[in-house]
């Protein structure tokens, strides 16, 4: 629990033999259930999970869940929201199983929540001074241009660093959105910040560490950037912007319709 919230850490997890024990040993004590999806991995993910599990003397806070085809890092968390929900927990935070994420940063983001001043936080690598010093410049240049970019296509002007995955998510914000239609691969960030302010959920950044140490491997490559990325982009900002003209029609029926003044 912290401060009065039921916490699960979803921790998506893809070809993660090396790091996911790690990842797994170092989730805070605050935490009430750590989930550990498997995304059809092609080694032994799962296992090592459990082992960790085991190592922590916790087998029980730890569930391990194996999809039987790969469905991409959005669609793994999309399952460990669901069962996040099932659990009953109050908060949802993601926790990638590549040790990417510093486990001493978690409070900071759970607390715009537990305050009740948020129902969605992010974390903000730009926001840390290590930022210059452990990004590889290629991650630079692509993250500042996508966090440009969302910034127009999600409607949130003030949120950064859109590609950062460390994020908190209240239960009530799981509950506005559609869970099926969020984008199962990279972009799936872009996508659900696109549909929290179609929901109207508050989102707030935190400053979080980046973490890039010598045995750092990516799934993510030129071609992603090239193609889903700015699809994805195009796609949510065009249903944002139509689902929010829909839901303003009734105000300008209503002007349109006052009498002329003076009349
Ligand atoms: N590559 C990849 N990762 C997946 C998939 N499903 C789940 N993941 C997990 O998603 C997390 C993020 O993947 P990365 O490819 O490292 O992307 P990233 O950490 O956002 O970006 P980098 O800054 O490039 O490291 C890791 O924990 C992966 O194990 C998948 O289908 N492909
Ligand atoms: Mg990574």
């Amino acid at each position: 629990m912290y401060r009065g919230l039921r916490i699960a850490v979803v921790i998506p997890a893809f070809n993660e033999r090396g790091k996911i024990a790690a990842t797994v040993a170092t989730v805070p004590e605050l935490v009430d259930h750590i989930l550990v999806i498997d995304d059809a991995s092609r080694d032994d993910t799962s296992r090592q999970a459990g082992l960790a599990a085991l190592g922590r003397g916790e087998p029980a806070r730890v569930e391990v869940i194996r999809h039987a085809a790969n469905r991409g890092v959005g669609g793994a968390i999309t399952t460990g929201y669901r069962r996040a929900i099932a659990i009953g927990a109050d908060v949802a935070a993601v926790m990638a199983g590549d040790g990417q994420m510093d486990p001493g940063d978690l409070p900071a983001l759970l607390d715009p929540i537990a305050d009740g001043t948020a129902d969605y936080a992010k974390g903000n690598r730009f926001g840390h001074p290590a930022i210059w010093t452990a990004m590889p410049a290629s991650r630079i240049v692509g993250n500042l241009a996508l966090s440009v970019a969302t910034r127009v296509t999600s409607g949130y002007r003030h949120v950064f660093d859109s590609q950062c995955g460390y994020t908190a998510i209240h239960r009530r914000a799981l509950a506005a959105i559609e869970l099926d239609k969020l984008f199962p691969r990279y972009g799936y960030p872009n996508d659900l910040l696109s549909r929290l302010h179609v929901a109207e959920m508050r989102v707030v950044d935190v400053p979080v560490r980046p973490i890039y140490g010598p045995a750092w491997r990516s799934g993510i490559h030129l071609g992603t950037a090239l193609h889903p990325m700015p699809w994805v982009l195009l796609r949510s900002w065009t249903a944002r912007a139509w689902a929010e003209a829909l839901r303003a029609r009734p105000a300008w029926t209503r002007w349109l319709a006052r009498p002329a003044s003076g009349a």
